[in-house]
């Protein structure tokens, strides 16, 4: 069976799929559901096509990006796809040293500390990751009436990982430096944001029908400092991709205090962790903007009839939402069970079916 005729397939073209309708805010046959990360982690199929290809070389062969990002929607009958990639390529493609280290993540050679690190962080141009341009090619080809989701690190937690040179619990050298030098910080993160907005021009030019802003760490930030120091370049991104017309999606963990302010932001769609539910999260967030989320990821490691009544507590604290697509609240966790996240997808369809 291709990835597109789903047995649920009143859906004939992308546009009016029961993702980007929902993400639109308009009527939807059932909500749409996909899973962040679930591409990659805890599938077999994956792990096998992944043997002995180092990460950041994965992403830059498009048969295999092309084969791992089907692999869930064959698998689940998500509604939709995400592009196997990960947020530091871009940074990868500008010549900057760094490598995805399995089990740490990404790890960069030099940290960009000063002014003159700067001066490394260079213009993205469509060449340098052409390979994205060829796969997405590839990709929408395959997927038919699926939408592809393209995606992007955001300029905090891309210079988290530039800053520290490397993941970080507490972020200390990265709020060193937005704190002690405010000038440079919002340089790098000006920087950040312009290589960002041409990694998600690049997706969206070559066919991606929505794209998704990951600022993961972000919550590590009160809210004033958000404001003034990570705000401005996250917006600029937002307005960057504005004109395409593609649902946005702004995505952290552990953001309950940001959500007004990621509202603010100004993408169409705000993701939720499982720490605020969706009805609350709606009032923070405010009017006007989709809602995405919001299981725990965790709660896929209990019982069936568990993981049903946590899905129906997701649901009800959605039913009067104006746009809701269902996703867990961060990513699928690496030794999760695939057939838990098979049976959330059937679970969540048919209680949903209108
Ligand atoms: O969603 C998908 O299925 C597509 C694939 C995808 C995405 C969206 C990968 C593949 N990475 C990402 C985004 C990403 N990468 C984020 C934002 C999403 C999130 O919060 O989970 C972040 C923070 C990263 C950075 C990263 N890359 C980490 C986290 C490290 C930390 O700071 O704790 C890790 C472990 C990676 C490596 C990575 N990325 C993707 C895969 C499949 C892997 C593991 C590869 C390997 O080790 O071989």
């Amino acid at each position: 069976m291709s990835a597109n005729d789903s047995p649920r397939a009143p859906q004939t073209t992308t546009h009016d799929s029961a993702f980007l309708r929902a993400c639109r805010r308009e009527p939807v046959p059932h909500t749409p559901v996909w899973f962040m990360r679930q591409a990659g982690r805890s599938l077999p199929e994956y792990l096998k096509v992944r043997e002995g290809i180092p990460m950041l070389e994965s992403c830059m062969r498009p048969e295999l990006v092309t084969e791992i990002t089907l692999q869930p929607v064959r698998r689940h009958k998500v509604d939709a796809a995400i592009y196997f990639s990960d947020i530091v390529v871009p940074l990868k493609a500008i010549g900057i040293d760094l490598d995805i280290k399995p089990g740490v993540g990404p790890v960069v050679a030099d940290p960009v500390r000063t002014r003159a690190d700067l001066d490394r962080l260079r213009d993205l141009t469509p060449e340098d990751v052409h390979y994205v341009t060829e796969a997405i090619g590839m990709l929408t080809a395959e997927l038919g009436a699926t939408p592809l989701i393209g995606f992007a690190g955001a300029p905090f937690t891309l210079a988290s990982y530039l800053v520290e040179g490397g993941p970080s619990r507490n972020h200390e050298h990265t709020k060193a430096l937005m704190y002690g030098d405010p000038q440079l910080w919002a340089d790098l993160l000006d920087r950040l944001a312009e290589i960002t907005s041409a990694f998600l021009k690049v997706q969206i030019e070559a066919g991606a029908s929505a794209v998704q802003l990951f600022d993961s760490w972000v919550g590590a930030l009160a809210p004033a400092d958000y404001r003034r120091s990570v705000m401005p370049a996250s917006a600029k991104v937002f307005d960057a991709v504005a004109g395409y017309g593609v649902p946005r999606i702004h995505f952290g963990v552990g953001t309950g205090e940001l959500l007004g302010l990621m509202g603010e932001a100004g993408a169409d769609v705000v993701g939720v962790d499982w720490r605020v539910p969706l009805d609350e999260a709606a009032r923070r967030v405010g009017p006007g903007r989709a809602l995405q989320g919001n299981l725990d990821p965790a709660v896929l490691f209990s019982t069936p009839e568990a993981v049903r009544a946590k899905t129906r507590e997701v649901l009800d604290a959605a039913a009067g939402l104006d746009g809701h697509i269902f996703n867990l609240g961060h990513g699928v966790l690496p030794t999760t069970d695939p057939d838990a996240l098979t049976r959330l997808v059937a679970d969540v369809h048919e209680q949903t079916a209108r």
